[in-house]
């Protein structure tokens, strides 16, 4: 089996809901030398973006969606372990949470995963987290970044209101903000005056370092 057709075996045990198959599949990808990185780009979200487009077609409902998401999981457990962290020597701090009224937590957990093998220190609040606390906790941890995510519309105002919130404290310019999630674009993020948006988690890491030179 090539990288190519593993990643896509990877890919369909997820959307499959075959737990067992995907920790072995991911297994057989170390075995392979492929770095974890790869892996979980090319398989692990691949597959997951696959189920949310299913969700949406209505060929999967939310039970289904919650089995694969496990077997993502799994997959991700065997992977973190071999992420080859990256060696910073001032590593950017960043805190990153869903906003307040939403819980789904999948996408912000995999831009978490991603930064941390980039060698970032990251904060995690969690899912439905207060606005104010996204505020607070970038100035008690004195970080240098702010991700936001959300996966509905009628939570995406908060994302505006934590940065009407630094304007207001006059902290705005100490930090970056980067948001994210299904319905967030890259008009909203000029709208709000973000000044990162990316559409995944990969990808976020790219932009981070470009942004920061690094
Ligand atoms: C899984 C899921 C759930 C799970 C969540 C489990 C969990 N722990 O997260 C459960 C079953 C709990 C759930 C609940 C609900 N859900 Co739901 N859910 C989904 C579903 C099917 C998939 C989301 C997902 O995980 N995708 C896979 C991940 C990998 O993708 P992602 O999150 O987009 O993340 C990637 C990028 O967006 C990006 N990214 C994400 N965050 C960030 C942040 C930053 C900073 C950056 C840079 C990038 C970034 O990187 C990620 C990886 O590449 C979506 C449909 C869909 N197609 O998205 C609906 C969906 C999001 N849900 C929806 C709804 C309505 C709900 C409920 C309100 C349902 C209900 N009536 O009870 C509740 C929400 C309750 C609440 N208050 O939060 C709607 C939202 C509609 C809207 N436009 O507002 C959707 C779009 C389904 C639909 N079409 O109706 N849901």
């Amino acid at each position: 089996m090539d990288k190519k057709e593993l990643f896509q075996n990877i890919s369909d045990a997820v959307v499959d809901m075959e737990e067992d198959l995907t920790k072995e599949l991911c297994e057989q990808s170390l075995q392979m030398g492929i770095p974890a990185y790869e892996t979980i780009n090319c398989g692990l979200i691949k597959g997951m973006d696959r189920v949310g487009k299913l969700y949406e077609e209505e060929e999967y409902f939310l039970p289904e969606v919650l089995i694969c998401s496990d077997a993502m999981n799994e997959g991700l457990d065997i992977l973190k372990p071999h992420l080859d962290r990256g060696i910073i020597e001032n590593p950017l701090k960043i805190v990153i949470g869903v906003v307040e009224g939403d819980t789904h937590d999948i996408g912000k957990n995999l831009v978490k995963v991603m930064m941390e093998a980039a060698g970032f220190t990251v904060y995690d609040l969690g899912r439905d987290v207060p606005l104010e606390k996204f505020v607070e906790e970038a100035e008690e941890k004195d970080a240098n970044l702010i991700c936001m995510s959300t996966l509905m519309t009628t939570t995406m105002p908060g994302m505006k209101t934590v940065i009407d919130k630094l304007n207001e404290k006059n902290i705005r310019e100490k930090f970056k903000v980067m948001i994210g999630g299904g319905p967030v674009s890259q008009k909203f993020a000029n709208d709000i005056g973000a000044d990162i948006y990316t559409t995944d988690a990969n990808e976020a890491v790219r932009r981070v370092k470009e942004v920061y030179s690094m």
